[in-house]
């Protein structure tokens, strides 16, 4: 299936009136407080995140998969969907591969499909935390950290793989996160652990061409539940250190212990030019994968006001790769990304609200109250009408998840599909 811009066209005809004057009145009132709205729209339009290909179909859990009906079954089927949220959306124009689950069949007919779709490749996804059907040896005490040899050499001989897969589509990064680590105490030595992965890290790094960046992950538990190897963003950047320039820290938002302050370590790495990427979800407990902005959306917001200070300020760290990290098994996952997408829209939207300079003024002067004040005041504003704007202007849809249902897309998906299908991923 694929929306034509006619149909939202003709949706959006019946919400113009509401918004107009919704969108008027906001932007009246942010210019008069000197915001600079075209601006803002601009930047909001700009704003592109990868879509998961692990994402579009339902997630499983620890106890079982139910997977939805009409789900892609191969990579092509993924690109459509991510083609269908890109525009109703127009702000989900990349797709992050994970590899095996979605290695191309035929290069240039998957690399046409995209551009059709208008998706590019970005940070592809190697998978060394789950054994592949006839692999040599197995990854259950450790990837590029097992103290076998013949792990690690299988382990980066994959990521190398990974890399060359994604050159051939045009991806620039690779992400790296292992599932390596102990599940009790005097499992594993910390530091031979550390050691190998660093050397392994270094080996696939010293491989990949001039222009790819590396991406580390970080994860303080699961599966592994004593330790993992790369626990926290400390020990991500001292690798990243250890291996170059172009490899950076990757922050996945449910990969922290709780009230962990993400904000301050998104500032301090892109302080150091040493954020790279970026993973969107949303958690309660850990590393949930819910819809982004489904539980803490001020905690969010607080993250776009770090990301938006040194984007600004921060010249030495390089753009960053967004992609969304999160998947579960009861909602629509098509309507469940289109609600990411929205949630990641308003926490930008809002930060770009925030009066950079009167904050700094504040914060000089230890005006605590007014720096608060000028937070929420950002947060507090109903910036909808900016983003929807935003996908006015360039063919998307006024209202998303409406004109998604409005068109019957799951129902149509369903009919060419077939009730059974299930999407390669977790
Ligand atoms: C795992 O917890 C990490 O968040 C990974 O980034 C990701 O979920 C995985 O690579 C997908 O299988
Ligand atoms: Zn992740
Ligand atoms: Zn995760």
């Amino acid at each position: 299936m694929k929306i034509q811009k006619q149909q939202l066209e003709d949706l959006n005809k019946k919400g113009l009136e509401n918004h107009t004057s919704h969108f008027d009145f906001l932007a009246q009132s942010l210019s008069k407080s000197g915001v600079k709205v075209d601006s803002v729209i601009g930047k909001l339009a700009d704003f592109q995140v990868a879509i998961p290909s692990w994402a579009l179909g339902a997630g499983g859990t620890r106890f079982g998969r139910f997977s939805f009906s009409g789900e892609p079954a191969s990579l092509d089927q993924k690109i459509e969907d991510i083609g269908l949220i890109h525009s109703l959306t127009q702000t989900a124009g990349a797709v992050s591969l994970h590899i095996p689950w979605d290695v191309p069949n035929d290069y240039n007919a998957i690399k046409e499909l995209a551009a059709n779709h208008k998706i590019k490749f970005d940070a592809v996804n190697s998978n060394t935390f789950q054994d592949q059907k006839n692999q040599k040896e197995s990854y259950k005490y450790g990837s590029l950290s097992n103290t076998s040899a013949a792990v690690r050499e299988q382990a980066i001989a994959h990521n190398k793989e990974v890399v060359e897969i994604g050159n051939k589509l045009g991806s620039k990064a690779l992400t790296v996160w292992l599932a390596d680590g102990s599940s009790f105490p005097g499992q594993n030595n910390f530091q031979t652990a550390l050691t190998h992965t660093q050397n392994s890290l270094i080996s696939i790094y010293e491989d990949m061409p001039a222009d790819w960046k590396l991406y580390i992950e970080y994860k303080p538990y699961e599966p592994n539940f004593y330790s993992t190897v790369i626990q926290d963003w400390g020990t991500s950047l001292m690798l990243a250190n250890g291996c170059g320039d172009r490899a950076y820290t990757l922050v996945d938002l449910g990969h922290h212990l709780p009230n962990t302050n993400i904000e301050q370590i998104v500032s301090v790495l892109m302080l150091k030019g040493k954020l790279g990427g970026f993973h969107f979800n949303d958690s309660k407990y850990g590393d949930d994968d819910l819809t982004v902005g489904s539980i803490k959306p001020y905690a969010l917001f607080l993250i776009f006001n770090e990301l938006v200070y040194g984007m600004q300020n921060n010249t030495q760290n390089p753009e960053l790769g967004w992609m969304i990290d999160a998947s579960h098994n009861v909602k629509d996952p098509l309507e469940d990304l289109i609600q990411s997408l929205e949630a990641i829209q308003e926490a930008y939207a809002k930060a770009l609200l925030i009066d950079q300079q009167a904050l700094k003024t504040a914060q000089e002067a230890h005006d605590v109250t007014a720096c608060q004040e000028l937070l929420q005041h950002a947060y507090r504003t109903d910036v909808r009408p900016l983003i929807r704007e935003a996908r006015l202007r360039h063919g998307g849809a006024l209202h998303p998840i409406d004109a998604y249902r409005a068109l019957d897309v799951r129902k149509n998906l369903i009919k060419e599909r077939g009730n059974k299908t299930v999407a390669t991923g977790l």
